[in-house]
């Protein structure tokens, strides 16, 4: 049996991905995508064109998506800890908080980030206005929800909590969530705490120098 994961510590994604496989301690092999693993490179895009990843090859089957990889774990590579609920219709709120991560944190947080690398005659002012007033109205949001909550779903830990992990670390540092959002930040913080993420973390860290629009001194 082999269990290859193309990724880049530093990336939310794949953070997300690392945070299933930490969780049950599953053991695999760490395939670096970096502009000096030229190799790898080349296997990157033969595996998937649209070379976005984390990518996870299990004996030879290409899994694509940091969701799909988490559930792929779970169906294959069982594990104590569930992050999909074995109840239905929590897993159907599982996936659901899952996608609002993914989409309304994560992409917009993104979209800032991505700006910022473009050519200045290229960026796109409008479009981070509006990434930066969705993310207000997801803060907002998610700090209800969060509410006396310890986790996005449910008592345990889910493939939610995996999205919202690097999601809400790096929109935090591109997008301030406002202090008075207690709930929201104290969730941020939780996360932090959880050894799966603090782990995944600590692998990104030799790399902060690399964020675009510059890391702050904390986390
Ligand atoms: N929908 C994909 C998104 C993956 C993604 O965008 N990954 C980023 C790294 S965090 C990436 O591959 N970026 C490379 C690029 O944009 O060229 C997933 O959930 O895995």
């Amino acid at each position: 049996m082999s269990l290859e994961l193309f990724a880049h510590p530093f990336s939310s994604y794949c953070q997300k991905a690392l945070i299933a496989f930490h969780e049950n301690d599953i053991a695999f092999d760490f395939r670096m995508l970096a502009p000096d693993e030229p190799a790898n490179g080349a296997e990157f895009a033969r595996l998937w064109p649209i070379q976005r990843f984390p990518i996870l090859v299990d004996d030879g089957r290409t899994i694509l998506e940091a969701t799909a990889i988490i559930e792929h774990l779970q169906v294959r590579h069982p594990g104590p800890v569930r992050l999909i609920p074995d109840d239905p219709g929590a897993a159907v709120e599982v996936r659901m908080l899952d996608r609002v991560f993914d989409n309304y944190v994560m992409t917009p947080q993104g979209k800032c980030v991505f700006d910022s690398l473009r050519p200045e005659a290229d960026r796109d002012p409008y479009g981070v206005a509006e990434a930066r007033k969705m993310l207000d109205t997801a803060y907002a949001w998610l700090d209800q929800r969060m509410a006396g909550r310890e986790w996005a779903v449910g008592d345990s830990f889910s493939l939610a909590d995996c999205a919202a992990a690097p999601s809400l670390f790096y929109a935090d540092w591109t997008h301030a969530i406002p202090p008075e959002l207690e709930n929201l930040q104290a969730y941020r913080a939780r996360l932090l705490t959880r050894p799966s993420f603090a782990r995944a973390v600590d692998g990104g860290r030799p790399y902060r120098a690399y964020f675009p629009l510059g890391a702050p001194d904390r986390d």
